[in-house]
């Protein structure tokens, strides 16, 4: 395989509109069942978004709920998964958090930063290992939870338990991933069917997926979002502006923030996606310099190394599913960002599963 670092697996490239196979697959996810889920998919707007400076005023740890909490946590370590009844306890509690955090949500340094997981479970747990357990070590997930690994439910499940057990030390963004039409294509639609005999989990989730932050802001230096950079948004202000409460739209700055890719070629760019747009070195430097940022950190791509420098490091592109798909031989990479605000990449292989899909990364003898 011959992969370059900044440009994606061809048949990796999650695209808006599936083509081909992909297309295949969606019609037989999309049954009546999620007709059903659709028609009451878009949450109450009562949600208040400006009021919450103050911390999370609609959820309160107590005794009771961490010890709730405490044990889901364990159950989903082991990875095995909550009944339907906690699933739905669970999202209830996270809402009441995640309704009240920021379209640029505020972090302070030191703090780790990840990129994709997409349910490759196993690797999360060995991604907690290499940066430290949370909560000593503070996290920010830049999203894409969920779809193409075998363990959606579980990841998301634990990431989402961890938010509401520690939600001052781990922040998770809203990935491209984190909507109802894209789960339909990519897996983790099918995997709550699978898992659950219906949907119900599914559409807990992906209803709550519209309460993630869209993007965060670390010291006020460093922008991080799941995509990239958006031709209608030019301040991080912007940003603040937009209603996020909704399913992820086909076009506009919510959806360019979660589909864009930084690209060699100048400029804005139409995406092979189908969704966002790409953009060049130029965009990324100004809109630094507008909003005095030294860094925009993002995901998205699958990068060989698990981190990428582009646009003269005015982005950072992080990746953080080693052997993405079970099948792509590229390590993983978080990046550590510490007091004084070095930055330290760890970067890090598959975990070993017996009686799993295995590729090494090492070119069989008799292709030489
Ligand atoms: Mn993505």
């Amino acid at each position: 395989m011959d992969m370059d670092m900044d440009v994606p697996m061809h048949d990796a490239v999650d695209q808006l509109t599936p083509t081909e196979g992909n297309a295949e697959a969606a019609n037989d996810s999309i049954g009546d069942e999620v007709d059903e889920a659709f028609k009451d998919a878009h949450p109450s707007q009562g949600a208040v978004l400006d009021s919450g400076k103050g911390g999370n005023k609609g959820f309160e740890l107590n005794s009771s709920n961490i010890n709730q909490l405490d044990q889901w946590i364990e159950h989903l370590g082991k990875c095995e998964i909550l009944s339907e009844d906690d699933v739905s306890k669970l999202c209830k509690m996270a809402v009441e958090v995640l309704q009240f955090e920021e379209n640029v949500q505020p972090i302070n340094v030191p703090v780790t930063i990840c990129g994709d997981v997409h349910g490759q479970f196993h690797d999360l747990i060995e991604l907690f290992k290499i940066g430290g357990p949370c909560p000593d070590t503070n996290y920010l997930f830049m999203g894409d939870y969920v779809d193409r690994g075998y363990y959606s439910v579980e990841t998301v499940s634990y990431l989402v338990a961890m938010k509401v057990r520690y939600p001052h030390r781990i922040t998770i963004l809203r990935g491209n991933h984190e909507s109802r039409q894209i789960t339909q294509v990519y897996g983790f639609y099918d995997e709550c069917l699978r898992k659950y005999g219906s949907a119900n989990v599914w559409k807990m989730f992906t209803d709550l997926f519209d309460y993630f932050p869209i993007t965060a802001l670390v010291d006020n230096k460093i922008f991080c979002l799941h995509g990239g950079l958006s031709p209608m948004i030019e301040t991080v202000d912007q940003v603040r502006e937009l209603n996020r409460i909704q399913e992820v739209p086909h076009e506009g700055p919510m959806c360019d923030l979660l589909w864009s890719d930084p690209d060699d070629r100048g400029g804005w760019g139409i995406s092979p996606r189908g969704a966002g747009f790409t953009f060049g070195q130029d965009i990324s430097e100004q809109f630094n310099h507008t909003n005095d940022l030294s860094l925009v950190a993002r995901a998205h791509q699958l990068v060989m190394e698990g981190y990428a420098w582009s646009h003269q490091q005015n982005v950072v592109t992080i990746f953080s599913a080693p052997n993405y798909c079970y099948r792509c031989g590229n390590q993983a990479a978080i990046m550590e960002v510490d007091e004084n605000h070095n930055r330290q990449f760890l970067q890090y292989d598959p975990s070993v599963r017996p009686g799993e899909p295995t590729v090494s990364r090492k070119t069989p003898d008799y292709f030489l």
